[in-house]
């Protein structure tokens, strides 16, 4: 059973979203809705990314786009370690990068520890469009890719570089993610994970893109959910989308995106279905549920769109025709 939908809080990061805040608390058990087009995807850098996407979407473009151009914005951020070229590296100094995308007719593609390409977002999309393929990895994704025009260049940068050989003194392998929970601050931009993204087009068609370096100091080879459809990335045009952030493992264990899809299609708000996979995640493994984030961001065909994580600090963006930089602070089981 679910329980019953708990307030949604808003919090702001400026004067302006302050205020907005109040507004939103005073519907409390509406689901948010957001008119068409619309973007929606993770963590404060969501905000510039969705501006990526909002140019295609606001011209009348297709959400496929939309999300393709919005997830390649985190991908080149140099101030950005956990996407895309400047991401940390695994634990022997490679920088592997794992994405997905999906489209409303059901086509997908997916690139999984990849290296040496900047834009895996763009790759994915290539696998989809030009293979018979779903997901290539490692080294023949990246051949796939040298072959399709991208350049095949070292992503490690200097300051990541630095980073790793600092970790390289301990060593300590916990791949704890979001372990700033504690300091968490709204609009505080670099220090979050995966993008997940989820747009409906002005013609209310659906797309999704996933893009991430996953886990820093991960075991060479390691996957994670980001990269595989129905974990990290899930949409579907009769009902809508999720997508993921956190620990992958978690996520793969229990085919989360697709499970927030399913119970969508069964009837239940963004923010129920979301809520519910969380709980089933922290039902399963309760022990290494208090240790861990996961997050769930997800719209429907309606364009009502809800999150929930497992610890406090998530937070999505939301972009349409009325405002394109809302940045929302996620639900969470633990507070
Ligand atoms: C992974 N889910 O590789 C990604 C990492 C992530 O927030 O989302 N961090 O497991």
């Amino acid at each position: 059973m679910l329980n019953r939908r708990k307030f949604i809080t808003l919090t702001a990061a400026s004067a302006y979203l302050t205020t907005l805040t109040d507004k939103v608390l005073a519907k409390t058990k509406e689901p948010l809705k957001s008119p068409l087009p619309v973007v929606i995807s993770t963590w404060d850098f969501g905000v510039a990314a969705n501006q990526g996407a909002w140019s295609i979407l606001k011209k009348g473009g297709r959400a496929l786009d939309a999300v393709e151009a919005g997830a390649r914005i985190p991908e080149a951020d140099m101030k950005n370690h956990s996407v895309g070229r400047a991401g940390y590296p695994d634990r022997d100094g490679h920088v592997t990068l794992d994405a997905c995308i999906m489209d409303e007719q059901g086509n997908c593609g997916s690139v999984a520890a990849m290296e040496n390409i900047a834009h895996p977002i763009s790759v994915a999309r290539l696998v989809m469009e030009k293979t018979p393929h779903v997901m290539l990895a490692g080294d023949g994704a990246t051949q796939f890719a040298v072959e399709n025009g991208f350049k095949n260049e070292k992503l490690l940068t200097p300051e990541s570089e630095k980073a790793w050989k600092e970790w390289l003194k301990t060593a300590k392998y916990e791949p704890t993610i979001n372990s700033e929970n504690k300091d968490y601050k709204l609009g505080n931009k670099y220090n979050h994970d995966t993008i997940g993204m989820l747009a409906l087009d002005a013609k209310g068609n659906i797309s999704g893109a996933c893009t991430t370096s996953g886990m820093a100091w991960k075991l060479h080879g390691r996957v994670g959910d980001s990269p595989i459809i129905g974990a990290g990335l899930y949409v579907d045009n009769e009902v809508g989308g999720a997508t993921s952030t956190g620990v992958g493992e978690e996520v793969i264990r229990n085919v989360g995106s697709f499970l927030v899809v399913e119970l969508m299609r069964q009837g239940h708000s963004p923010q129920e279905a979301c809520e519910a996979a969380v709980k089933r995640i922290i039902k399963k493994k309760p022990e290494i549920a208090k240790k861990i984030q996961v997050g769930f961001l997800a719209i429907n065909k309606k364009g009502e769109y809800g999150a929930y994580a497992i610890q406090e600090g998530f937070s999505y963006a939301v972009c349409n025709a009325e405002k394109q930089d809302l940045l929302i602070k996620g639900e969470s089981f633990y507070k």
